[in-house]
């Protein structure tokens, strides 16, 4: 029976590796060596490790009807993914859709995941066989491959040595079967414990890991950046996440270095952080851009410095139109800062109006930059109103205008009601005056919108950036009192 013919699976991770020698031979399946090797990589760089099982049937279950490669990978992922959500990878369904930081390997448990107690009961070994070759999910039969003869008494008198073929008498390799096979058991329970999701068993968290499900402990420097992106106010969920690609990312020596683990989470936060790459100055002229949000959010301010910024260091020739008329206040404060600057504005009370506005300032300007007046999130009215200016100044660029300082719920509910007003990318102001920075990532991940520039004071033209992914991860990670120090 083909079932009983010992073969040597090899998989991404041991769970994968076991869920295929189950699946091939059934529940009964006799293991009869296992190992962990390095493949691929140069040097001693880079490679992954690879999981070997060599078993045989029972020679009382059939083997069941092969499998294609897909439909083995698919139950090995979904062994482990249906029982434990947390190993679903992150994504950020948003444009564009962030890089993955490297190929994932499927339903692999990171090595520092896999259990560490079976290690002081009889661990097998990694080899560290560079040489050899890239996984492929079964091998043929070796023949030297012994059926084992289970011993009743297999107390080791000390840990066993790499799982190497036995070279000794027939005692001997059945004696190391037997403490292998009770290593593969512990590590069978350990794996199903976890998939299982077994929160019994889970760990108490540490200080600064908000996720009381964690399973098992991360690294020491993984901990540590946990707690300071939670410092930042990062959300709960988002960190686990990091973590978990760190973890899986980089091996346990690697996750001992904190300049590795922080250029590591740097990336990895950079890659979920869509923006306009810092331009402030963007797109064919003439360039039009709305400002839209609530009142007080900083719209009027944050024009004023965007106005400046591109008269002044870009040389760009700058008009503004206000629609604020609601509010004379609001007119008469873009006018001071205008007469500042020295730009032309055109006060408008109508949408034709506004569209007539935009039409012959676009004739001799680069850049028009339209105030809109704020709009409570709650009166849907008024962001009908809203829509209608819009669709008739026909801006290029709708940026969302939110206080960083409201957290990531509040920006979530602001961007809900200006669906209407069809918002293209977030200006996060008042960022100085936010518990942390980790309400960046926050409001990226709920609004799914691209952020343009941040604010960070009151100060004209100074106090704006135009984001970069990484210049906004840096700040996440060091806060923004440190980075501005910097
Ligand atoms: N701390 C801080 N205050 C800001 C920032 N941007 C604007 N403000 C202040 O927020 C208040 C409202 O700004 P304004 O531009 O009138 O908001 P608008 O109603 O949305 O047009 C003013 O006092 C601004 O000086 C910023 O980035 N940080
Ligand atoms: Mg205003």
């Amino acid at each position: 029976m083909a079932g009983t013919q010992p073969t040597t699976i090899k998989a991404g991770s041991m769970a994968e590796a076991l869920a295929e020698v189950k699946r091939t031979f059934g529940p009964d399946a006799v293991i009869i060596r296992t190992r962990c090797v390095r493949a691929g990589g140069a040097l001693g760089v880079g490679g992954r490790d690879v999981y070997e099982i060599t078993a045989a049937g029972s020679g009382e279950h059939a083997a069941p009807a092969p499998m294609t490669a897909d439909e083995r990978m698919t139950r090995a992922s979904a062994a482990m993914a249906s029982t434990d959500d947390d190993f679903s990878p992150f994504s950020v369904a948003t444009f564009p859709e962030p890089r993955r930081s490297k190929p994932q390997t499927g339903a692999g448990v990171p090595e520092e995941l896999l259990p560490k107690k079976r290690v002081a009961v009889a661990p097998p070994p990694p080899t560290t066989d560079r040489a050899a070759p890239p996984p492929s999910k079964r091998e043929a039969p070796k023949p030297e491959a012994p059926r084992p003869e289970p011993q009743k008494q297999a107390a080791p008198k000390k840990a066993p040595r790499a799982l190497t073929p036995p070279t000794t008498s027939d005692d001997d390799r059945a004696a190391e079967i037997e403490r292998e096979l009770a290593s593969l058991r512990g590590m069978v329970e350990e794996i199903m414990k976890q998939t299982k999701g077994a929160s019994s068993t889970t760990a108490a968290p540490r200080e600064g890991v908000p996720n009381s499900r964690r399973p098992v402990a991360v690294p020491e420097s993984v901990e540590r950046l946990g707690r300071r992106l939670a410092e930042q106010q990062t959300p709960p969920a988002t960190i686990e996440e990091l973590q978990r690609a760190i973890a899986s990312e980089l091996t346990p020596s690697e996750c001992a270095d904190d300049d590795l683990v922080r250029a590591t989470a740097a990336r990895l936060i950079a890659e979920r952080i869509p923006t306009s790459d810092g331009k402030i100055d963007t797109g064919p002229d003439p360039r039009v851009i709305a400002l839209i949000g609530p009142t007080g959010v900083g719209k009027t301010t944050t024009i004023a410095k965007l106005a400046a910024l591109l008269k002044l260091r870009h040389g760009r020739r700058v008009a503004l139109i206000t629609t604020d008329t609601y509010r004379i206040a609001a007119a008469e404060q873009l006018r001071v800062y205008a007469d500042i600057i020295g730009l032309p504005l055109r006060v408008t009370t109508r949408p034709e109006e506004a569209a007539r506005a935009r039409e012959e300032l676009g004739r001799t300007h680069d850049v028009v930059i339209v105030d809109t007046p704020g709009r409570s999130q709650r009166d849907a009215r008024r962001i009908d109103e809203l829509a209608n200016i819009l669709a008739a100044v026909q801006p290029d660029e709708r940026r969302l205008v939110c206080s960083a300082a409201t957290g990531g719920e509040a920006i979530s509910r602001v961007n809900d009601a200006y669906a209407a007003a069809w918002p293209d990318g977030l200006i996060l102001s008042k960022l100085d005056e936010a518990p942390g920075a980790g309400v960046i990532l926050d409001a990226v991940e709920r609004t799914k919108l691209p952020i343009a520039y941040i604010t960070t004071g009151q100060e004209v033209p100074d106090d704006i950036e135009g984001a970069t992914s990484a210049s906004l991860a840096g700040l996440i990670l060091d806060g923004f009192e440190t980075s501005r120090r910097r």
